[in-house]
């Protein structure tokens, strides 16, 4: 590239054009369990050994390799028995589904349920609504009930969001000094990655992951040891049923599933179920205030379109949301990665 662009050759254009050839290649990669395989090996494999390995057709999984080598998800030698693929560092950390850094699930997610909603980006954009009745033949009213359609996909969704704590839940939650809190709720905690790093960072509290009932039993039985006394379960709708007393909620990528009215509806039970001098933690991917940017945030945002009922925000509109609430001493903390923290406090 350069400042002297081609104009008979964008960048720009053919790399936008080609993003969603890229997504595949490496989601693809991921699903066949390519990674996994040059992990799990531990030297060098020839195309064939990999295809053989997997159950691949062996002329396809050459052209796969060569495109991650492209990618530079994967390194290629040239030795006399022919090439020989291995990972690259990266590969090993996010791409194999051991690493404790893995991201597998959430490609998982984009590549067989996000993907399938974005054929229909258009129609969302031209009806201002989530697409589940054109991707699935699915009712749109209840966007859980879509997206929780089987356990099945509940459990690709919790697998999913859980990934994305492993490498942005310390930031999150390191971003304020949430030590004088000990009693914690976790509204929509899922599978319980969040729950689980907020008691190592701070090892006096103790998080209650508050979820619909078939999304607790799943997390018991899948995600949550009983040995980690520390996190907790209640099972509830929190827009229907109660929510118990505590210290601390945590919403994290909640409020940017709903609407500004259904925001400040459950904004309203928090502050009401909060003890006083205790508080409320947003954790969103937070647009600028103009909202140029940052990229990924305006693309989550796409995203919330097609699968829920929600969008991205502000930090002033988050503030917004908070204030109308009743709470008050409203902090804003940007992380750098992926999603930023909002404190407020009773
Ligand atoms: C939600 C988060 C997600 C609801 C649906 C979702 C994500 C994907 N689908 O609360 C994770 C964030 N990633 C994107 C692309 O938005």
């Amino acid at each position: 590239m350069g400042s002297t662009e081609d104009l008979d050759y964008p960048q720009i254009i053919v790399q936008y054009s080609n993003g969603f050839l890229v997504s595949k290649v490496m989601f693809t990669a991921c699903e066949l369990g390519v990674f996994d395989l040059l992990l799990e090996s531990g030297k060098p494999l020839s195309s064939d050994a990999i295809a053989a390995h997997l159950g691949a057709n062996t002329i396809g999984m050459e052209r796969l390799l060569d495109a991650c080598v492209g990618l530079k998800l994967l390194t290629v030698e040239v030795t006399q028995e022919g090439a020989l693929y291995r990972n690259t560092e990266i590969s090993n950390t996010y791409l194999t589904k051991s690493s404790p850094k893995s991201q597998y699930h959430i490609m998982m997610y984009y590549s067989n349920t996000v993907y399938l909603c974005w054929q229909y980006l258009a129609d969302a954009v031209r009806e201002g609504r989530n697409q589940y009745e054109r991707a699935f033949g699915i009712s749109s009213k209840d966007p859980f009930g879509a997206m929780y359609r089987s356990d099945e996909e509940m459990l690709k969704f919790m697998a999913g969001q859980n990934s994305v704590w492993s490498i942005c839940g310390r930031d999150v939650l390191a971003a304020f000094d949430l030590s004088p809190f000990t009693q914690i709720y976790d509204l929509g905690g899922g599978g319980g990655a969040l729950a689980r790093e907020c008691v190592s960072l701070y090892p006096n509290s103790t998080v209650t992951i508050y979820d619909l009932p078939k999304v607790v039993q799943v997390a018991k039985e899948q995600f949550v040891s009983p040995e980690e006394r520390q996190i907790a379960f209640h099972e509830g709708d929190f827009f229907n049923d109660s929510i118990p007393e505590a210290e601390l909620y945590i919403l994290s990528k909640i409020l940017h599933d709903w609407d500004d009215d259904k925001c400040k509806q459950l904004l309203a039970k928090v502050y009401k179920a909060c003890k006083p001098g205790g508080g409320v933690l947003l954790v969103e991917s937070l647009l600028n205030e103009d909202k140029s940017g940052p990229v990924e945030t305006q693309l989550y945002s796409m995203n919330m379109l097609v699968q829920t009922e929600g969008k991205e925000r502000t930090a002033a509109e988050y503030s917004k949301l908070l204030e109308a609430a009743g709470f008050g001493v409203i902090q804003v903390k940007r992380t750098g990665k992926l999603y930023d923290a909002v404190l407020g406090r009773k």
